[in-house]
């Protein structure tokens, strides 16, 4: 992981700090909420995985509170507004291929994607957070690998019947990614975090996640950097 050593400088207090953190705060809460109501969903699209994806369902609450609760102990108000916005198009899509029976679709964006921005983000953002928002977010960071297992596995044993759908799927939704990330750069760097090292990080465990599921280098070389010229 990239930037190991604390930034001197940063003033968890200072305005600069709370106003950047009032955005990122929020986009982590509303991410959380989603990722909630995403598992829900895809419960009903996989009954036989019922039970397991609604327990991950249930981390994803515990994973909001514990976000709520480091905005609170900065007294700072997350600008959920933004937050929705920000999330806007991967939402859409998610509920237009869930409408459309498309679990392949479905779990690619929430259990790799998402899933995959939230652990290079939690990474990033540890060594770097206060010391309250350090101790919760390692907590989340660690469930957020059992949450892209999931997609893994499930894609994995599927792999021949999906691959089509996954390539799709990636390429509608990857260059949400890059754009979102450009979005989020002077409030992350606000806190310390660099978004190189946050692309860097994403390609790594997005990347390492499409070869588990039985995607070749080549495939994955071509599918990762999709959409990434533009940022
Ligand atoms: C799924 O379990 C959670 C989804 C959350 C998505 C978070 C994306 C975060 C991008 C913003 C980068 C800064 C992160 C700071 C961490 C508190
Ligand atoms: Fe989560
Ligand atoms: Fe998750």
């Amino acid at each position: 992981m990239q930037q190991l050593e604390v930034s001197p400088e940063l003033d968890f207090y200072s305005e600069i700090y709370k106003d950047a953190y009032s955005r990122i705060n929020a986009i982590v809460i509303e991410g959380e909420e989603e990722a909630h109501a995403n598992y829900q969903r895809l419960s009903e699209m996989l009954p036989d995985l019922k039970d397991q994806l609604l327990s991950l369902a249930k981390m994803e609450s515990r994973h909001k509170k514990g976000f709520q609760a480091c905005g609170r102990n900065l007294e700072v108000t997350a600008d959920m507004e933004f937050a929705r916005q920000f999330f806007a198009d991967l939402h859409s899509n998610f509920q237009k291929a869930a409408a459309a029976g498309q679990v392949v679709t479905c779990l690619l964006i929430q259990s790799l994607i998402i899933e995959c921005f939230a652990i290079s983000a939690y990474n990033i953002y540890i060594p770097v957070a206060d010391d309250f928002a350090r101790k919760i977010t390692e907590g989340v960071v660690k469930d957020e690998y059992l949450h892209l297992n999931f997609g893994e596995e499930w894609l994995k044993a599927n792999f021949e019947t999906s691959k089509a759908e996954l390539e799709a799927a990636n390429r509608q939704n990857l260059p949400l990614v890059w754009r979102m990330l450009s979005q989020v750069e002077a409030d992350a760097h606000a806190l310390g975090m660099e978004k190189e090292a946050l692309v860097e990080d994403f390609m790594i465990s997005y990347g390492e996640a499409l070869s588990n599921i039985g995607f070749t280098t080549r495939d994955i070389m071509r599918m990762s950097a999709y959409g990434l010229a533009a940022v």
